[in-house]
């Protein structure tokens, strides 16, 4: 029996690489994200059958339920869901970052990341289906710059934990992954659209892949129905943790 899959971020990265992965199995996906040209080019590559857009910022809940409601029937049954949506934005230090763009990371990585799921609650307790959160490694080590965006992230990983608590008994499995660095638009979008910044932080260091963490994505999705993998952090060989400093002045 087919399967359906709801996974936001779905125009680029691990989402469109998810994407790939689960409609290569056979199951329908529902592809969220702001760029339609992507998503309808997703539904070229797949058929109409597969591959249902829907188009909207997560960071507007209105028009996220119009996308809910407007789900064509052979898509409304949401067995699972990916929310992996989400962004950095500078890395400034907390004293001179810019509140805007601390409170678009959390509107975007928490703020819409918790309304999508209370939306789809119902459906996937009555589906007894799944839920994998798309946490980071910013979220359990602390870094330079990484304030915010690395608190959103503990925010995900510790509310799938509590997903985990209260879903006690439904069936339902809650998985976060928190992934090191992987080569995707991330550091396009977090330096405003830097390609040289982008490829000096990725050239030499043989980041995961996007297809890497889709592989993951897919492999905790497809896992028997009676094993639920909490928590997975991932990273490239070539990245470890490093972490404390110490000024003397
Ligand atoms: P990308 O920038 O390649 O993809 C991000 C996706 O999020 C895009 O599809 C984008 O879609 C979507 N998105 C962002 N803001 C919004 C919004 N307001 N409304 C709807 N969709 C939105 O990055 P990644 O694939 O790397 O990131 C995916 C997730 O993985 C994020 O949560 C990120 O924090 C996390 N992560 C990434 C790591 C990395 O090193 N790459 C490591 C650890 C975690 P669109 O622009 O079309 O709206
Ligand atoms: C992305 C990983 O280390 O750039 O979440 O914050 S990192």
């Amino acid at each position: 029996m087919s399967r359906t899959a709801l996974i936001t971020g779905a125009t680029s990265g691990f989402g469109q690489a998810a994407l790939e992965r689960f409609v290569a199995d056979g199951w329908r996906v529902v592809a969220c994200g702001r760029r339609a040209a992507r998503l309808e080019a997703l539904v070229q590559a797949h058929g109409s059958a597969r591959v249902h857009p829907a188009c909207f910022d997560i960071r507007d809940a209105d028009a996220m339920q119009a996308a809910l409601d407007g789900l064509p029937p052979a898509f409304r049954d949401v067995d699972l869901l990916v929310n992996n949506a989400g962004l950095a934005l500078g890395t400034a230090m907390a004293q001179q970052a810019s509140l805007a763009q601390w409170r678009q990371m959390i509107d975007t990585n928490v703020t819409a990341l918790v309304t999508l799921t209370h939306a789809l609650l119902p459906t996937l307790v009555a589906r007894r289906g799944a839920i994998i959160n798309i946490s980071s490694v910013a979220g359990v080590y602390p870094y330079p710059g990484g304030n915010v965006y690395g608190g959103t992230k503990a925010f995900v990983s510790q509310f799938s934990l509590g997903l985990r608590s209260d879903l006690h008994g439904t069936g339902v499995r809650v998985t976060t992954i928190e992934p090191g660095m992987a080569e995707t638009e991330f550091t396009l979008v977090r330096t405003g659209g830097d390609q040289a910044a982008s490829d000096r932080l990725y050239t030499g260091a043989s980041p995961m892949t996007a297809d890497d963490i889709a592989g993951v994505i897919h492999y905790v999705a497809t896992l028997p129905p009676h094993l639920n993998i909490n928590r997975l952090e991932l990273m490239p060989v070539t990245q470890s943790v490093a972490g404390f400093q110490v000024h003397r002045g």
